[in-house]
């Protein structure tokens, strides 16, 4: 069994405190990407994603990170291809960073660590009617991830970065429309890796398929500066905690390989 003792980047916070166990363990993300290992397969097809900014609705501090909510009650906004046989509906996005530059991605690449990883979430609408079913199963979720860089400003994340000061404190909620998640992908999402893992907070459910992009996207400093001023405590907390490294370390692959799209 995993116990959640094994991620020191979380310790600290109450999210993780307790003595929760998860059973299994042996399908836990994120991993280590090594590039060499991961094995080419001309079967994998391009991802299809077809998104509807209609379907956004909300962007919450939780305490943990950001998310952005999407109305997940029908079909509007889905994912197909790839290395998926089902079609999956987005719930929400959120992202994983740093206290600096140097690390906060979850995936690493040859063992690059990357300021910030970005998570798409979907679930399986073809086997499941609700998010909460679906998080308990095999083939449950698919998770599109992708690397943050710094550099030039992300005129897409911009209009993100702008909601952020609204939700300062864990628990705090504001309205959030008409955002499109495909402006976060990479122009090429043609190369990616997959493997399947699980969620890298509790509940930890093996039940992800990880799409993770080749490809990163580039944000400036003050971007992420941004992010780093949220905080993990609520308003009424007296010692307020920045929001910063809130990812997991990368887990063993215990025999799992990695696909990749590309050669
Ligand atoms: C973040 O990741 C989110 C939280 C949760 C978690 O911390 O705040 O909502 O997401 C789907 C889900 O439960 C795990 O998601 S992840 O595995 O993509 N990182
Ligand atoms: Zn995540």
């Amino acid at each position: 069994a995993v116990t959640l003792r094994d991620l020191p980047a979380v310790k600290l916070h109450p999210m993780w405190q307790g003595p929760l166990v998860v059973p299994g363990g042996d399908r836990q993300s994120p991993i280590d990407i090594v590039v060499r290992k991961s094995v080419f397969d001309s079967e994998l097809k391009p991802l299809v994603t077809d998104y509807d900014p209609q379907t956004c609705q909300q962007i919450w501090n939780n305490g943990y990170s950001f998310l952005v909510e999407y109305d997940d009650t029908t079909d509007k906004s889905t994912l197909k291809g790839g290395p998926l046989q089902d079609k999956f509906r987005l719930c929400q996005f959120h992202f994983h960073w740093g206290e600096s530059n140097a690390w906060g991605s979850e995936h690493t690449v040859d063992r690059r660590l990357f300021p910030a990883e970005l998570h798409l979430v979907h679930w399986n609408s073809d086997k499941y009617s609700l998010f909460e079913e679906a998080v308990m199963e095999d083939n449950g979720l698919a998770v599109i991830g992708v690397f943050l860089k710094v550099g030039r400003r992300h005129e897409g994340l911009q209009k993100l970065v702008d909601a952020l000061p609204a939700i300062r404190h864990k628990g705090s909620v504001v309205e959030f429309t008409r955002f499109d998640p495909a402006c976060l992908l990479p122009t090429n999402t043609e190369d990616y890796w997959t493997y399947h893992g699980s969620l890298t907070t509790p509940p930890l459910t093996e039940s992800v398929t990880w799409i993770v992009m080749k490809q990163h996207i580039e944000v400036s400093h003050d971007q992420l500066a941004v992010f780093r001023s949220l905080l993990f405590t609520s308003a009424e907390e007296e010692v307020q905690k920045s929001m910063v490294n809130n990812f997991r370390v990368q887990q063993p692959l215990c025999g799992r390989s990695v696909r990749s799209s590309f050669t």
